[in-house]
């Protein structure tokens, strides 16, 4: 019997790569998407035609994790053997514009789908897409699964909820879930809006002269990236451990933002040089074009500084490690971005 897998959040970064993933293991997998009014599947599209997954393995049911109805009719019809849970208004500036929404989706979300669990079947395993934000102000550096958490905006906070229902639900009712807490992961399908996403985006096409300036926020913060694709396969492995238990999900390298910047600039052969201070700092071209400005409507009320996580639980139990660093994270975002230039013209 193939092993059925139900994603929330199919529509998401996250949700693709674990899609392709769990598909060329031979699951059939259930994804849940949100009625849009415009299309939101390009993501996974490109599933239905890649030859190396089986047809008829792939299906999308409409759902919202905001709605008990949706989610427990779902569960309760397909009866999978995982749930991942990735559904979030993930983007962390944005929770402070829509806090009710963000905490609806990201904390009580995640408890509509663990009291489904629990009154339609104790033996459906549990994935939930905890964040690295939550640690938000360190308290230490770096940062495992038991290095206390103080998060620092309405999603770090909404994300907490779920860590610890998760827990609660583990422990009171005796099922099999997981939290994982993920530190940043990227990927060519990257949202938008995101740094990573957002500099490459720019850049390659200042690059081409398609775009004149790139505006962004705080330089100087530091995140420790990852490549989504590394970080999906420690989801599943999660589940695959012999007990539900907590993992810290990272690289345990870091950089700020402007180091990001300046990697993303030396692999297109653009040459940048900083200059001013603060919000007032810029970056120019060799012709001494003003490319990046730093603009305070991307400050956010309550930052998170720093975040370097340490893994060695997830080596050691569950044999993970990520395969791809910074460099190839860039390479590969890069050449999907120029890819879609090339034929946007
Ligand atoms: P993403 O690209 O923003 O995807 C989020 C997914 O959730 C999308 O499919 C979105 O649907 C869906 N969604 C949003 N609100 C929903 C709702 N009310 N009901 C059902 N689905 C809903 O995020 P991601 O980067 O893939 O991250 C996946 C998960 O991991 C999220 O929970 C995120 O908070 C968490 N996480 C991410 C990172 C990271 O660095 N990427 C790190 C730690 C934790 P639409 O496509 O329709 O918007
Ligand atoms: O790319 P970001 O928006 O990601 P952030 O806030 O770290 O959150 C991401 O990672 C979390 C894991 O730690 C996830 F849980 C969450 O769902 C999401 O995937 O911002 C990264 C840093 C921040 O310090 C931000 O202030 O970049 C700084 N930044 C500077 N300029 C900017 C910008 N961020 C964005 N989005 N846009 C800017 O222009």
């Amino acid at each position: 019997m193939k092993k059925k897998a139900l994603i929330f959040g199919v529509t998401g970064q996250d949700g693709a790569y674990l899609s392709k993933f769990l598909l060329q293991k031979g699951y059939v997998v259930h994804g849940v998407k949100r009625r849009s009014s415009t299309i939101n599947t390009y993501r996974i599209d490109d599933i239905y035609s890649d030859p190396l997954i089986k047809k008829n393995n792939f299906f999308l049911h409409y759902g919202d994790v905001t709605d008990s109805i949706s989610v427990f009719n779902i569960i309760n019809k397909l009866k999978p053997n995982e749930i991942y849970n990735l559904a979030a208004q993930s983007h962390v500036a944005v929770s402070f514009e829509i806090p009710e929404y963000t905490t609806n989706t990201d904390a009580i979300g995640t408890l509509r789908v663990l009291e489904a669990i629990v009154k339609i079947d104790k033996k459906i395993k549990f994935y939930q897409a905890g964040s690295s934000e939550m640690f938000g102000r360190v308290i230490e550096t770096p940062q495992t699964e038991k290095t206390p958490f103080y998060p620092r905006s309405p999603y770090g906070v909404a994300k907490l909820y779920s860590h610890w229902i998760t827990v609660n639900y583990r422990e009171a009712y005796n099922i099999f879930a997981c939290n994982g807490i993920l530190f940043n992961h990227e990927s060519p399908l990257r949202g938008e809006t995101f740094i990573t996403k957002k500099v490459v985006k720019a850049l390659c096409k200042i690059k081409l002269n398609r775009q004149k300036k790139l505006y962004v926020g705080n330089l100087y913060a530091r995140r420790d990236w990852g490549h989504a694709k590394d970080y999906v396969k420690a989801m599943w492995k999660m589940l695959q451990y012999d007990k539900p238990e907590d993992f810290v999900i990272c690289t345990g390298k870091q950089h700020t933002i402007k180091q990001f910047i300046n990697m993303v600039a030396k692999q297109l052969k653009i040459q940048i040089k900083w200059r001013g201070k603060g919000i007032k700092e810029k970056a120019y071209d060799k012709k001494n074009n003003c490319i990046i400005e730093c603009h305070k409507r991307y400050l956010r009320p309550t930052e998170v500084d720093t975040l370097k996580g340490d893994c060695s639980k997830a080596k050691k139990e569950l044999k993970w490690k990520p395969d791809y660093d910074i460099n190839y994270l860039i390479k590969d975002m890069i050449s999907y971005e120029l890819n879609i230039l090339k034929d946007d013209k």
